[in-house]
């Protein structure tokens, strides 16, 4: 019979890009005696059991709350009905554990579900607030909050400690966006509504990385990082048998590509993702397509379903000689290719953790919100890879790319981002690994 130091319930906000790196760090509690219980939406439960049955993994919701975003009331009244549904059953989840051999003694929840920080305040257990994005990202984003609800704002967003002088276009893109996204926005910055009451705050970060930020957020809440969150496997192999991950929560892969990349020449692929999120527009399409075509590498570019028919005409086969379309690849086993030898990425969070963490240099092409930032610290805090310059119609064209592509696969500077891409990558193992400092908890 095994026997724990507690109970810790996780909960994570169900998109895409929040699941992985809080089942992860699910995963490395586990490895440490705790008992964890996963709670979440319905679908997402069934994904997650399926791959990881030694967890509890409990639904909070019915899929998901009537109709989704595109339910009455749209993404605000999606919010309302999660906030509503999500208070009621995770307080009777906790409450149905006091009288049992491991009471439920802290909450983890994504920072998305602040709401989930009074289930612990009125059951009186411990809570700790997860973000999913970095910690510049949310410093940038946190004196707005301030800002918005009259608090006194710590510093301006503009001069955090230790790093370059941010300019306008590097910050997360919440000026130039507010007429497209102003709930979601909104969104963001409830983040911090009780974030002072957190017990601890947790970012999916190294200290190392983010070393300045770390050390000023670190005066202002109890700040732990506790990243990379990619599995066990690739990094310190420390947490046995962890090497799943929920590669796509809608959809099993197949692994197609992974045949096609065992054929290819080491560091001579240039791997292409815009991430889960964000659609691109046919001009944009047919500039990515230009600069693959004219190439001198062979690619692995995932598009979405939605993107595939936008492809230019005859695109697939006249490059099938040096390059292949997918809709989802598992990204991991892709960046932890040896054939891989640059990532053109949006520069989502996870997936820039996920190139530091494998030591894969970087072509940033942001889109939008905390991209922007994570692309700037790519090009000049990391120095592991360049970012593309957009054109009049806000993307990078066809010649842009793929000078930033040759630029970073070849030359003084594509060995300089080498260089720093695989220091970084070892100071992401050093870090997870036993007594480092993602270790301390
Ligand atoms: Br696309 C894609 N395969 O083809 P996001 C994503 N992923 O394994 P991010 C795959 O999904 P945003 C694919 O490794 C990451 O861990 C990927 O991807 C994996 O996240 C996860 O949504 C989520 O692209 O971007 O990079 O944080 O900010 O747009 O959510």
């Amino acid at each position: 019979r095994r026997v724990y130091r507690a109970h810790v319930v996780v909960v994570p906000y169900h998109g895409q890009g929040h699941i992985n790196p809080m089942v992860q760090f699910a995963k490395r509690l586990a490895s440490k005696e705790i008992k964890i219980t996963i709670a979440t939406t319905s679908s997402t439960a069934k994904t997650v059991q399926q791959i990881f049955d030694s967890f509890s993994v409990v639904s909070i919701y019915d899929d998901i709350v009537e109709g989704g975003v595109a339910g009455p009331g749209g993404f605000k009244g999606f919010l309302d009905r999660f906030e509503a549904g999500g208070l009621k059953n995770l307080t009777e989840l906790v409450a149905k554990q006091e009288n049992t051999e491991y009471p439920v003694k802290c909450l983890v929840h994504d920072a998305d579900m602040m709401w989930a920080s009074n289930v612990a305040t009125e059951l009186g257990i411990a809570r700790a607030a997860f973000f999913t994005q970095s910690c510049a990202a949310i410093g940038t984003y946190y004196p707005m909050h301030c800002d918005l609800s009259g608090k006194e704002v710590p510093l301006p967003a503009f001069a955090i400690p230790g790093l370059p002088k941010l300019r306008t276009p590097n910050l997360p893109s919440l000026g130039s966006d507010t007429g497209r996204y102003p709930p979601l926005i909104m969104h963001i910055l409830r983040q911090f509504d009780n974030i002072d009451k957190a017990d601890w705050v947790l970012f999916n970060s190294f200290d190392m990385l983010e070393e300045e930020v770390v050390k000023w957020l670190s005066k202002i809440w109890r700040v732990r990082t506790i990243g990379p969150t990619v599995p066990s496997v690739y990094l310190d192999k420390r947490v046995a048998d962890d090497n799943d991950y929920v590669f796509n929560i809608h959809k099993p892969i197949t692994g197609t590509c992974l045949d096609w990349l065992n054929k290819q020449k080491i560091g001579s692929v240039v791997y292409v993702s815009y991430g889960s999120v964000t659609s691109l527009s046919v001009e944009q399409i047919a500039e990515v397509a230009e600069a693959l075509r004219r190439s001198s590498y062979s690619f692995l570019w995932v598009v979405k379903p939605t993107e595939e028919s936008m492809l230019p005409s005859n695109f697939k086969e006249e490059t099938s000689y040096k390059g292949i379309v997918v809709t989802w690849c598992p990204q991991l086993e892709v960046l932890s290719h040896e054939a891989v030898g640059c990532f053109v990425s949006h520069c989502g969070w996870n997936s820039t953790m996920e190139a530091i963490s494998f030591g894969v240099p970087v072509v940033a092409i942001p889109q939008f919100l905390d991209q922007i930032i994570n692309a700037h610290f790519v090009e000049q805090v990391w120095k592991v890879g360049v970012v593309s310059k957009a054109d009049e119609n806000g993307f990078a064209c066809g010649d842009e790319l793929e000078r930033c592509i040759t630029e970073v696969m070849e030359g003084v500077r594509g060995h300089e981002i080498k260089r720093n891409a695989i220091r970084w990558k070892e100071l992401a193992k050093e870090a997870i690994s036993e007594g480092g400092s993602s270790d301390m908890y």
